[in-house]
Order: structure tokens, then sequence, then C-alpha cells
């Protein structure tokens, strides 16, 4: 079994977060640092408390359902979510407390400035983030160029909330750390990202910790996303304090949502359905791309007219395999972004579950304007995207292998040997490549596969990221505590 009490509340369980704050420091003082943690230990939310949470607030959310069908008026008092708070370390983090996490983790122990433009890497390989030119850095925000010690993650209901958080946190660590930068960030009206698709449909169950009612996919091993659990491929090395933790994935993602749209409005797909409008086109180009339509129904289950039925059913909306015939692509096409980064049927089980991730994103910045629509363009004075999130216990099966070797890579979902005359192309939300030609895809049109459609410049632009491990509880007091 699990020990709740032991794990941060955000990794299985979510922090409930209507809005959240990730704050950066560098530690100034190590010694003092470890005396301010061991006193603020007891604030950090577990899972067990982060469970709880989340029930009281479905609980209330029931409750407010029968009292507005019975009146239609008394809505009673808003539920009061407390704050959540989780603290995660980078290596250089590690570097200023004088603690080793082991030298298997090859891609937390760069850091993800030079993983975004592969050097140094294990393996030769990089994110395929753009670089500054002769600068041998990518393209990111300053804030994130400089060295970030650690992180807290803040959750809750509102900015108000946060604030007085961060106070606290201030309080308790004033003379052990500096801020280096913030972000902030909110839930979007219907758990829709700034695209208007609906996110946080798909995240793996955890055996032992989520109910899972349907036959696909099943629960994954602990280890997928905890270090020290049967399924962590580096699971004999880590035994002791860092089990329990996890490594995550921040990503600091720009969304350019005019261009994503004329680019949709520029190439609809005629659906050739009955009765079917301009917009629909529009609209099964955009449900193509991500492999759902935006409600979350799968194309796979309702390829060709836009249904918002299945999304609404938790038995239909994330149990189907991908039952195409590759060749054709007449269902989900091979590059849509939910089959790159899970690709279900396209390979066995065992290679799918090792690259399962626990996304905890939320996306930033003001939803577009008329203006930028009507322009076309994004307004650069009003950023906005996702703060990316992911768990995983191991970043190289994790996040990093769904970014190069299927996201990035237009072979992939093909199999060894598997030849097209035309390849899948690359992932049309994530997938990165240097050379422009290479940035597109094939199978949007659902009757011709071997069209290939150009992608202009990214719809999503990486400003900003970091690998973090986020300790257990235990962990904390041995080693980040005195
Ligand atoms: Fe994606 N989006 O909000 O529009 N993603 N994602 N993602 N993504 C998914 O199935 C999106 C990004 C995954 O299990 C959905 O829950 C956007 C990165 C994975 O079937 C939507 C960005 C990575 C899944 C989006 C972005 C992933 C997934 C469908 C960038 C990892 C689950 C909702 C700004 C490298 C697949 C759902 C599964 C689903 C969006 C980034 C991974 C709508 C806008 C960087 C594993």
């Amino acid at each position: 079994t699990l020990n709740l009490d032991n794990i941060q509340g955000d990794i299985l369980s979510g922090l409930p977060k209507k809005a959240l704050t990730n704050y950066y420091f560098k530690i100034t003082d190590a010694a003092v640092f470890k005396k301010d943690m061991k006193a603020f230990i007891p604030q950090i939310t577990t899972t067990t408390k982060a469970k709880q949470h989340r029930e009281t607030i479905e609980g209330f959310k029931i409750q407010r359902k029968i009292r507005l069908f019975e009146s239609h008026s008394d809505l009673g008092p808003a539920l009061a979510i407390n704050v959540g708070v989780n603290i995660g370390f980078s290596k250089s983090g590690h570097a200023a407390l004088g603690i080793d996490i082991g030298s298997h983790n090859k891609s937390f122990a760069l850091g993800q400035a030079d993983d975004a433009i592969g050097k140094g890497t294990h393996d030769g390989e990089g994110l395929n983030d753009p670089e500054i030119s002769g600068g041998g850095k990518p393209d990111w925000d300053k804030e994130f160029l400089e060295p970030i010690h650690g992180f807290f993650l803040i959750a809750g209901d509102s900015d108000t909330s946060i604030k007085t958080k961060i106070g606290e946190i201030e309080t308790a660590f004033k003379d052990s750390i500096s801020k280096v930068h913030s972000v902030s960030g909110k839930g979007l009206h219907d758990k829709k990202e700034h695209f208007g698709f609906r996110d946080d449909i798909s995240n793996p169950a955890i055996e032992g910790f989520h109910q899972v009612t349907t036959t696909y996919p099943k629960a994954v091993k602990p280890g997928v996303i905890l270090l020290g659990h049967p399924g962590d491929p580096n699971v004999s090395q880590h035994q002791g304090w860092i089990k329990d933790g996890s490594f995550l994935v921040f990503r600091y993602l720009h969304q350019k949502v005019p261009e994503f749209n004329k680019f949709l409005i520029d190439n609809a797909i005629n659906a050739q359905a009955e009765g079917s409008s301009v917009q629909d086109s529009i609209d099964l180009l955009g449900a193509r791309m991500f492999g759902r339509w935006k409600s979350g129904t799968p194309i796979d289950v309702v390829p060709f007219v836009k249904n918002d039925e299945v999304a609404h059913n938790p038995d239909r909306v994330n149990s189907f395999r991908f039952s195409d015939e590759r060749e054709i692509q007449k269902l989900c096409p091979m590059a849509a972004h939910i089959r790159k980064t899970m690709p279900r049927d396209d390979r066995s089980d065992e290679i799918v579950d090792r690259s399962r991730i626990m996304r905890r994103g939320i996306p930033f910045g003001d939803p577009v304007t008329h203006t930028e629509l009507s322009s076309e363009k994004s307004d650069p004075q009003k950023p906005r995207g996702l703060i990316f999130h992911c768990y995983q216990s191991s970043i190289e099966w994790g996040f990093r292998f769904i970014q190069i070797t299927w996201a990035n890579n237009p072979r992939f979902p093909l199999r060894d040997g598997e030849e097209r005359e035309t390849l899948p192309g690359i992932d049309p939300i994530i997938g990165q490549r240097k050379v422009v030609e290479e940035r597109k895809m094939s199978g949007l049109n659902p009757h011709n596969a071997k069209v290939e459609l150009k992608f202009p410049d990214p719809f999503v632009v990486p400003r900003g990221g970091e690998y973090f491990f986020v300790p257990s509880i235990q962990g904390l007091k041995e080693k980040y505590a005195v």
C-alpha cells in the first residue's frame, strides 16, 4: 500500500487548483534554509490532505447541484478552499544543499536549459527548443536561464488566498531564500485550455490509489510515477529517502491562439457530411490535429461529426485504442496529439505504460480577444499558454521520451520495418523540428491520408522550464531539513 502521508499532494491526487503560482527561488544560506525547512514541513500538503480536500469539493458540488435543482435560487455560501503548498528542487538546488540524488537520473542532472538544445545530453538528443543564435542557450525568457534552486507550488481558490500564503512563505524563509521569478495560472471556463479544447481527461490511474471502471487503459504500477516502487526503472537505486518522491517537468509554453485559428480556417477539411457547414470543416481539422473534438470526444470513437455526448460519458471518453486501419488513417491520424503522446495499441502495453506521465498543468494569461482574432496575430503584450507540469519516476522514459522519440519524430508511430510513402509527421501541437520543411503532418484529410499539411510557425512556443525533484515528506525531513 502507498503511504499517502508521505507523498506530496499534487502528484497522485492533484492539489485542487482554480489558480496556481509557481514561486521560484534561490537558496542564499543552506544551513538556515534547512532550519527553516524543518519548521515548514507541516505546511506541505500531503496526498492525504489533498484527497480529503478534493472529496470535500466534490461533496459540495453535489450538494450545490441538488440545491440548484430544488430551488433554482439559493446556491449557498461559496466553499472556502484552503491553499495547498508543495515544494521541489532542481539539480542546482541539490548542489546548493549538498544532496546527491544519484547519477542515473541523467536529464535531471543536466537541467532542462541544456536538454532543450541538446547540449551535453547522454544520447546526443535534445528537445529541439529554438536556440538563441550563437548563444548556446534556448530562446527562453531570461529569468529561466538563471539557476533556479527550487520552487513552491501554491494552489488554491483565488489569487488573494495564494498571495497570503506566499507572504507566509516569504516570512518563514526570509533569511534563507531569494525570489528568482514567479508564474501564475488560472483555470479557464469548463476545463478548456486556450485553443478551446477540454484538457484533463486522460491521466494514468495508479494501482492501489485510483479506481478504474473501464477495461482500458488499465491502471499502471505506482513506480511509473513514484520513485522506489515497482515500475520505477531505477527501483533498485531508489530506496530510502528517495522513495515516494517524483520528478516534475515544468515547461512554460506560450500558445498562439489567433495563428492556430487562422491555420484551421485556411486549411479546413471538407467533412463531406450532409448539411455540414464551413465551421464543421474548421472543427474537423482541429479535432484531427488533437485526436479529440473540443468537447473531449475522441475521434477514434466519433470521427466525422462533432459530438459532445461521448465526452460526458466516463465509460467512453477514454476507453479506446486506435482501432484504425493504419494505412488509411481514416479515424485518428497517426500524428494527432493524443496518439503521439499516448499511442495505446500502436505499441505494446509495456512500452506505453512505462512512458505515462501525470499531467497537472494549468493555463496562464487571459483568453484571446476579438481584436487579436480579427488581426490573426497574438498580441505580444498578452502572453497566454500552458504552465505544463507532469510527474514521472524517470524523465528519460516519461516526458523526454514522449517529446523526443514520439512527438518530434516524423516516423512515429510507424513500427520497425513499416514503410510508407508519406510519413505520419510531427505532433502538430508540440512537435519540434529545426528544419522548417520537416514541420508537417499527414492523415489530416480523412479522404486522402497522403495529403500533407505544412505548419507555419509553431502554435506552441517554449519560453522556459526546468526539471525538479519533488521529495517525500520523509525525504524532506532527512535531507532538506535539520
Ligand atoms: Fe497535451 N491542450 O490543452 O490543448 N493535451 N497539450 N501535452 N497531452 C492533451 O486527453 C495540450 C503537452 C499529453 O492519455 C489533450 O486529457 C496543449 C506536452 C498527454 O490519451 C489536450 C499543450 C506533453 C496527453 C492537450 C500540450 C503533452 C495529452 C486532450 C501545449 C508531453 C494524454 C485531453 C501548450 C510531452 C494522452 C486529454 C492520452 C492530452 C493540450 C502539451 C502530453 C486538449 C495546448 C508538452 C500524455
